[in-house]
């Protein structure tokens, strides 16, 4: 097939063998139906903002009602629930994928195509809810994607931000964040639960009294009452009439009016009091890999974290039973420590409310509780000063350290001859401003604590929580993370999809070992044209994007090599950059060699407290000016930063890219999700041994996979043995010339010491992200890409052998180990 074949079936829904459920009214009637009485419009005149929201609509209803079945059937069969913590989201637009998994995307299609609208150009315009940073809360949404199409009991817990992550402009080269109002016009897809309202607390006074058996127990009163309000989002199972939802708490205020300064008449005053209160859920914290320490932060931690408890436990007492059976009906999957505040909320709850004895309330949160651990930073390991708990929680910190008692008395009683293990592992720590340690808490107070790749759940078994394994050898275990192959293949690669499904049937969109079979296809020519021209469809919309939105050209045929992800030391986007100010060097000093034309992608956020990150992002379009306008280098080589990066941008870059860039020093990235996206679009990866690319490796062979660099032990070990990026510097002449650049106004004429806390973090800093350590092997293993994407059968046979291997990084797979071997839960379809 020619590329415009693959184009035109880019407008064609690609499954047609399931029929839609069946319904008396057609999608577009309902639409229509919706336009004038929900949105109160004239449905004889449309716009395309109307047939949006009156699809929204349309759609909704069919997921409502297999949602309200489906809860039904939990409660009729007395199933175990999942509740999912996690005080990130990021679900990307929902349209295109709620179509797919109820296959109406042919009738949306159709609907709009009569009047003359684009469901393409419709989506375009969709807005997407950022409401989270990055991995991990793209983890939890591809986790909600693959319990719904499992049919697990789950329920997904979070906040409705009503500013998520902010959008990101390149002004003058730098990152400029601005609000991102996402709600502006309001949105069909959450369900508001006005009557679902509860009460939350900060501050206040933690009473004593003596209850009718003499056991002392406590009260928490007065302080200030928020309240949380329910905002449901449907998630359904890919074609399986199931449908679960997400409950995301919007902070409400808890009087409309404060009645004493209202009648003293201080009116500003009282409306003052709840804006105030609505704040704790305005607006996402833009920190990854780093909490930022501050009050409201955790005040949206406890404030989603015990309108959920209420929620878990309302619903239980609802069954009349004992309080024991609450783990054997309930799990709660803590994602990062950010909800671990659950664990002394929940023994409050128990212990103050429903009267348990210590013994009795512990128990039943050992059983239910959880933990995932999703990084290894040390700055990242969330703490919280004991003198703002106490004020905020006063309760909860009596509780924390009667945890803490008991636990390092036990510790003391089973390892006598190690005096100093209490103390390391105590959940607070010593010093003139003692800290909650909140992974401490998560550990001690959970049945399970688990990693998210395999070299990570290592480190944290042999070095983060080395001292936990010993107290708790059966608790700790690993996940490796996985994605949604609904929304990273079938939906973000139609082409790709196309030729698939012709050849292996449509099973692999919901059993995605089925891409095992492809490996009898990489010797058959016409399938790896087919897949070539794919790839290259895929190629060129992205550099039509380029085109509108940063006004360069890039060559189609060039080497797509992408790195987007957030920007941290850590992934070392600086490592890539180097690089590249190399090629350019040996580009104009030798123009007679012919050169594989290049064309290097960024895209990311930085912190807007991350001045190291910032200044990487400028340093990148400050080369990238130079580069792109230089006549010399123009035709081999581009650089280019696409600006607010996001879900849906991550969908347009992931079936286009040749080469994807997972270059974290070893050791430091947990897992990496994006790495899976990427080659599962048949991207070969570029790559240290760190998270799971070594996963990766092992599952689509060595010979298909560029990895370099030290591994994490040399990383250790040079750094005993002492680093010296001096001596590199003096012994790599290339490799100086390049940081010499950066160190003068090459970049920024007139601006000489633009980048020297870049050029100091490399050199007199000590960098313990060790880039120049592994510069060499990375210039070497893309001198190698380069010489084999010239050999085109090579290198698409390549790709296709990291498209099968794949499977095993489904997040159908990771799903199904969590549900198997922590959970214990088992899906009711
Ligand atoms: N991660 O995105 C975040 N935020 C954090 O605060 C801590 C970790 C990332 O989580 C992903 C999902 O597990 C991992 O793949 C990634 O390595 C990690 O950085």
């Amino acid at each position: 097939k020619e590329v415009k074949d693959y184009l035109r079936l880019l407008d064609k829904p690609l499954d047609e063998s399931e029929a839609p459920e069946a319904r008396n009214s057609a999608l577009g009637e309902d639409a229509l139906w919706h336009v004038l009485y929900s949105l109160g419009q004239d449905n004889t005149h449309l716009t395309e903002r109307k047939c949006y929201w009156g699809l929204v609509l349309a759609v909704r209803d069919r997921m409502l009602e297999k949602w309200s079945e489906v809860q039904r059937r939990y409660y009729k069969n007395d199933d175990k629930r999942l509740y999912y913590l996690s005080l990130e989201f990021l679900p990307g637009k929902f349209l295109r994928g709620n179509l797919l998994a109820l296959g109406l995307e042919n009738e949306a299609h159709e609907f709009l195509r009569e009047r003359g609208f684009s469901l393409d150009e419709i989506i375009a315009k969709e807005c997407e809810p950022g409401l989270g940073n990055g991995g991990l809360g793209r983890l939890a949404s591809c986790y909600m994607d693959s319990m719904a199409t499992y049919g697990l009991p789950a329920y997904g817990y979070g906040i409705r931000y009503s500013y998520g992550l902010f959008r990101q402009e390149i002004r003058n080269g730098q990152q400029v964040e601005q609000p991102d109002n996402w709600l502006h016009e309001g949105t069909h897809w959450l369900i508001p639960r006005p009557y679902k309202l509860y009460p939350v607390r900060f501050y206040g006074t933690v009473y004593e009294w003596l209850d009718d058996n003499g056991i002392l127990r406590h009260d928490w009163r007065g302080g200030d009452l928020v309240m949380a309000m329910a905002n449901d989002v449907l998630v359904p199972g890919y074609r399986n009439g199931h449908v679960n939802s997400v409950r995301l708490w919007e902070a409400r205020p808890h009087k409309e009016f404060v009645l004493s300064s209202f009648n003293a008449g201080d009116y500003i005053g009282s409306v003052q009091e709840k804006i105030s209160d609505e704040n704790i859920s305005m607006v996402l914290y833009p920190s990854d890999d780093a909490p930022e320490g501050k009050t409201l932060r955790l005040k949206q931690q406890y404030f989603f974290v015990a309108a959920t408890m209420h929620d878990m436990v309302r619903r239980f007492k609802k069954l009349n039973k004992p309080w024991d059976q609450l783990p054997e009906k309930n799990v709660v999957q803590l994602n990062e420590t950010h909800p671990s505040i659950a664990i002394p909320e929940l023994m409050r709850i128990l212990l103050d409310e429903e009267l348990l004895s210590w013994e009795e309330a512990w128990y039943i949160c050992q059983k239910l509780f959880a933990y995932t651990n999703h990084t290894v930073l040390p700055e990242a390991l969330e703490t919280w000063t004991v003198e703002l708990m106490e004020q905020l929680l006063p309760r909860h910190m009596q509780i924390i350290y009667e945890i803490n008692r008991r636990f390092l008395e036990d510790v003391r009683l089973h390892f006598r001859d190690e005096p100093d293990l209490p103390s390391r592992v105590s959940l607070i720590t010593a010093g003139p401003e003692p800290r909650v340690r909140m992974s401490h808490l998560a550990i001690v107070g959970s049945f399970s604590v688990n990693g998210v790749s395999a070299l990570h759940t290592q480190i944290l078994r042999d070095r983060v929580f080395h001292d936990f394994i010993r107290i708790f050898p059966d608790r700790f275990n690993n996940k490796t993370n996985g994605v949604t192959p609904r929304r990273w293949l079938r939906q973000c690669n139609v082409p790709l999809s196309w030729l698939l499904s012709e050849h292996l049937g449509c099973g692999w969109v919901t059993d995605l070992n089925q891409l095992e079979k492809l490996r009898e296809l990489v010797d058959v020519e016409e399938f790896r044209h087919d897949w070539e021209q794919c790839r290259l469809t895929n190629k060129k919309r992205l550099a039509d994007y380029i085109e509108k939105m940063n006004g360069i050209t890039v060559n189609p045929h060039s080497i797509f090599d992408v790195q987007v992800k957030r920007f941290h030391e850590y992934k070392r986007q600086l490592l890539n950059i180097l690089h590249i100010i190399s090629l350019y060097n040996n580009i104009r000093k030798k123009p007679e060699v012919k050169m594989q034309p290049c064309t290097f992608i960024f895209g990311g956020k930085a912190a807007p407290s991350y001045r190291m990150a910032k200044d990487i992002i400028y340093l990148i379009n400050c080369v990238a000016r130079r580069v792109n306008s230089d006549p010399h280098t123009r035709n081999f080589l581009k650089v280019i930063f696409l600006a607010n990066y996001n879900v849906s941008l991550a969908q347009l870059l992931v079936p286009a890219t040749d080469v994807s860039e997972q270059i974290s020093t070893a050791g430091y990235e947990a897992s990496g999700t994006g790495n899976m996206k990427f080659a599962l679009n048949g991207a070969l990866t570029l790559g240290t041994r760190d998270g799971s690319n070594i996963e990766i490796a092992e599952r689509v062979g060595d010979g298909n996979i560029y990895l370099f660099g030290l591994c994490e032990q040399e990383v250790i070990d040079l750094r005993r043995r002492g680093y010296d990026p001096w001596d590199i510097y003096k012994n790599d002449s290339e490799l100086r010339e390049v940081l010499d650049m950066i160190n003068s106004d090459q970049f920024t004429p007139g601006d000489p010491t633009a980048f020297s806390s870049i050029f100091n973090s490399l050199l007199s800093g000590g960098d313990p992200f060790m880039i120049l350590a592994d510069y060499r092997a990375y210039v070497e293993a893309h001198k190698r890409i380069a010489h084999e994407y010239v050999d085109r059968e090579l290198w698409i046979k390549k790709s296709i052998m990291n498209t099968a291997g794949m499977g095993f990084f489904s997040s159908d797979r990771a799903i199904k180990e969590y549900s198997e071997g922590i959970w214990d839960i088992a899906p009711d379809v």
